[in-house]
């Protein structure tokens, strides 16, 4: 065996080794080459055996057989290993069913709004904004409520301070647009109201209304009983019957408070109308002349209707709730059950 054998071994073993498509083979290869008993050993064998003259030759080869061979297999070994990982990765389950991301619902009261919102629209009315923080002004003083009214009291009304309250309606709202922008008006004003009420399960110190304004040259009684009954009918279905009863607001003269047959026996009488075959919804009325007064419109000139309406009271009907609570205690199981 002389210099060239070995440098032919060497050759034969690198080409063997990149020829290995899998880990064991690579570890075969280098058994047969580097292994105890392997070639290697045998050229090493082999250098006693060698001329003088060729010997360092000999020993130069025979220790690249073995840098060079190392150094591939351990290359081989690197990229098998990864590519045999990545394989092993890609093998996945395609019955598995899917991960579902849940989506979430609206909440009842906000889609109540938002279907006010809707219905009212298609009425001409848009949507008035004003603070939650009100002065006792624009909260009562402006909307005809006498300064001894029970309404006022500490036990109805959160008191910030002496002028200052949180709103215990949405009129201010109203209050505030004829201030600021002269007639024709239509506008609605949802939004959060607080009465100092002990919670049960139909009244909660935190509540929504929707409330609504409509100001013009001969606004009457007949479009508000009109414009009301087309809310029923979209909110509550097309069978529903409203019917009206005189009432009395401070705010609005003549007044009423209004009811819709009951959507769940048609009118016959059941549990959820107390075998009334009506449902008391809300109150409306003509705008107080005296309210006009107050924001500067001639009452002379313009009339106009106003109503109110709670949002809880609403979404409770509409969908069955028997408890306002449940509308706030943010009970996922619940609020899921209204998409
Ligand atoms: C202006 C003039 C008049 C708003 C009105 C009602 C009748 C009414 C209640 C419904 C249930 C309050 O949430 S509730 O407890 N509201 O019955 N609200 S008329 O009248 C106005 C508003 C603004 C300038």
């Amino acid at each position: 065996m002389n210099a060239q054998d070995v440098v032919v071994l060497k050759e034969q073993g690198l080409a063997e080794a990149r020829q290995a498509a899998t880990l064991a083979e690579v570890e075969a290869v280098r058994i047969k080459y580097l292994g105890r008993k392997g070639v290697l050993q045998e050229v090493m064998d082999n250098l006693k055996a060698v001329p003088a003259e060729g010997r360092r030759d000999f020993g130069r080869c025979a220790n690249e057989l073995k840098q060079e061979l190392t150094v591939l297999l351990d290359e081989r070994k690197t990229a098998l290993a990864a590519a045999e990982k990545a394989a092993g990765q890609k093998q996945f389950d395609v019955t598995m069913p899917g991960a579902w991301r849940s989506l979430g619902t609206r909440h009842p009261v906000t889609q109540v709004i938002e279907e006010s919102i809707r219905i009212f629209s298609m009425l001409g009315f848009t949507v008035a904004d004003g603070p939650d923080i009100e002065t006792e002004y624009h909260n009562f003083d402006a909307l005809n409520t006498p300064a001894d009214h029970p309404s006022r009291d500490t036990q109805d009304t959160f008191w910030l301070d002496n002028k200052t309250l949180l709103r215990t309606q949405t009129s201010p709202v109203q209050i505030r647009v004829m201030e600021s922008r002269k007639p024709p008006i239509r506008i609605i004003a949802p939004g959060r109201c607080y009465r100092r009420d002990t919670t049960d399960a139909t009244h909660s110190a935190n509540f929504h209304q929707v409330e609504g304004l409509y100001v013009d040259r001969k606004v009457s009684m007949a479009d508000l009983k009109g414009d009301i009954t087309f809310f029923a009918h979209q909110m509550m279905g097309p069978n529903v019957k409203v019917r009206f009863r005189p009432h009395f607001f401070p705010f609005t003269e003549p007044s009423v408070e209004y009811d819709f047959s009951c959507h769940v026996c048609g009118g016959s009488g059941c549990r959820v109308c107390k075998n009334s075959g009506w449902i008391e919804i809300s109150g409306a009325g003509m705008v107080n002349p005296k309210v006009f007064n107050i924001v500067g419109y001639d009452p002379e000139a313009v009339t106009g209707y106003a109503f109110g309406m709670g949002l809880e009271r609403i979404a409770m009907i509409k969908f069955g709730i028997e408890d306002i609570r449940l509308l706030y205690d943010n009970d996922v199981r619940f609020l899921s059950q209204f998409s």
